[in-house]
């Protein structure tokens, strides 16, 4: 018994010290992580993908690509998002200081989420909820629903340099899609400072009355 696991202990050894040789150093080179995408440091909390950018929580897509609306909010859901929603007079204001930046003539307009083709006059966002009548941005005489160009009308909204107007949906034209953006905060609801002041004035409760002072 005893000298049967001699022979085996022998082979055992003799097995390591032939495949010793075999074993080679780790390459000292680390490797290398890709790059995370910048992050904006007065906006630590959310991140957007590269080509998309980020306001209040949103990240935002401006096409270059000239598409009829239909298509246009095909390819924003195909991205995980949708043709704008304007939520708010601050979200107007935004959009409408880039699109500044990126218009290159009058015509060239971008779609966002709105349309009245289900019932002509009620304009709805792609959300499904009905326009808010006190946040439009209509320019003057617009919606007009024109029937020069298309004998439909015109049933989608656009954004230009400064406020909306009405055009037939098979037009092709930029557009704006939206998504939330990706939260890198853990929780938005810190604790906060009462709540953290009452913690510590629990605990010096407990610790006065376990020892009676
Ligand atoms: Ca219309
Ligand atoms: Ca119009």
């Amino acid at each position: 018994m005893l000298r049967n696991l001699e022979v085996k202990l022998e082979t055992v050894k003799s097995e390591v010290t032939e495949r010793l040789p075999e074993i080679q150093p780790c390459p000292t080179v680390q490797p290398t992580c890709p790059p995370q995408p910048e992050v904006k440091m007065n906006e630590p909390c959310y991140r957007c993908e590269a080509g998309w950018e980020h306001h209040g929580g949103k990240c935002y897509y401006f096409s270059t690509r000239k598409s009829p609306w239909n298509e246009s909010r095909a390819d924003c859901r195909a991205e995980g998002g949708d043709l704008v929603k304007i939520d708010s007079r601050e979200e107007q204001s935004f959009l409408r200081k880039i699109i500044q930046q990126k218009m290159k003539g009058d015509e060239d307009r971008f779609w966002m989420g709105l349309t009245d083709s289900a019932a002509e006059g009620s304009w709805v966002w792609v959300d499904s909820s009905p326009l808010n009548e006190s946040l439009t941005f209509w320019s003057s005489n617009e919606p007009d629903d024109r029937r020069e160009e298309d004998p439909d009308g015109e049933d989608c909204g656009r954004m230009g340099p400064m406020n909306w107007s009405d055009k037939s949906c098979k037009s092709p034209q930029r557009s704006i899609c939206a998504k939330p953006a990706e939260s890198l905060c853990v929780s938005d609801r810190s604790p906060s400072f009462d709540s953290l002041k009452k913690s510590f004035e629990n605990f010096g409760n407990m610790f006065k009355n376990a020892f009676n002072l």
